[in-house]
């Protein structure tokens, strides 16, 4: 750790303050003060500070005993662009992710919580690009994700005790794996099994040596299935990279499965498609075109469900988190 915690915590207890919410089920606990001095570069750089100076501060908020391997951590920074509201780096359990859909749209509720931004349109600044927020007056989010695409198409695996599976690869602000194969329906019961299946899945892709580009590691699985509810048009699965399922429908893997619909010319500008996640919550996404890039937009509503004050104190033995 860096000296600066590292005097902190000789001096006693550093305290952090973060507010919680859930977008459609899933948490997100954003850190608005205590956070390191990750100095003033590019997003990107500071994500690297982050994970080469301070991984334990990741882990005190995200882990057990403050907070459980759903949680995904939003730390706010002073964004580079100022015409940028926030700038945000996204971790979870096990490192850092590059966006991430619902924890963007708990974002823009606790800014609002805060009196940071009222209703209308903001940026958020990402390691991986700027996001476009519109904060409804009735609270809900719309959020326009960074351009996603898909890498490739029909990658066909076979999965240990599970038998072929064949996907596509796509990116919507991490690297995602989908796939329409599933040993059981998309159900809460059958989250053990699907949480099975889609960890075999990674390791198949891992021993495959299957990545994004440049060698990316695909660390989310998305299972979905396309028989309409009465709400949606699709249901899915998505195990996130920390062994975690998504509670909610997930913003990156809903933006990288329109890219893929899209590349299909199964949906254009302008259609709506309503993705349920695996509680039967539901974002609802559109593409716009702009300069032959997709850009995905995926509405939502987050909901706050607490202000605290973290405590690491350097005599408890948990203090910077517990890891399995
Ligand atoms: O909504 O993009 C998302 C997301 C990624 C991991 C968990 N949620």
């Amino acid at each position: 750790m860096a000296s600066r915690f590292n005097a902190a915590l000789r001096n006693g207890v550093i305290r952090i303050r973060a507010v919680d919410s859930h977008t459609a089920g899933e948490p997100t606990r954003v850190v608005v003060s205590g956070v390191p001095d990750l100095g003033d570069s590019s997003l990107a750089d500071r994500r690297e500070r982050l994970r080469t100076d301070f991984d334990p501060f990741r882990s005190a908020v995200v882990n057990e005993p403050r907070g459980s391997k759903a949680i995904v951590g939003a730390l706010l920074t002073p964004p580079t662009d100022p015409s940028c509201a926030a700038g945000v780096i996204f971790f979870n359990n096990t490192g850092y992710l590059g966006m991430c859909g619902h924890g963007t749209i708990g974002v823009a509720a606790t800014l609002a919580h805060l009196g940071r931004i009222g209703p209308g349109v903001h940026r958020l600044e990402t390691p991986v690009g700027t996001v476009t927020i519109t904060l409804n007056q009735d609270g809900s989010v719309v959020f326009e994700n960074i351009p996603s695409f898909r890498l490739s198409a029909n990658i066909q695996l076979n999965i240990p005790d599970f038998g072929p599976v064949i996907g596509d690869i796509a990116w919507g602000g991490n690297w995602f794996f989908l796939t329409r194969n599933r040993p059981c329906d998309l159900r809460p019961h059958n989250i053990e099994q699907l949480t099975a299946f889609t960890w075999a899945i990674r390791r198949a892709l891992n021993s495959n040596s299957i990545t994004g580009s440049q060698g990316a590691e695909i660390d989310h699985i998305y299972l979905y299935d396309d028989t309409p509810g009465p709400d949606s048009d699709s249901r899915n699965f998505v195990l996130c990279p920390g062994g975690s399922y998504d509670r909610s429908p997930c913003g990156t893997g809903t933006s990288a499965l329109l890219a893929c619909k899209y590349a299909d010319g199964a949906i254009g500008p302008g259609s709506v498609w309503r993705q349920a996640g695996i509680l039967g919550t539901v974002f609802e996404g559109t593409i716009l075109t702009r300069d032959a890039k997709l850009y995905p937009t995926i509405s939502g509503r987050a909901h706050i469900t607490a202000e605290a004050d973290l405590l690491i104190d350097a005599r408890d033995p948990f203090a910077w988190g517990i890891k399995h």
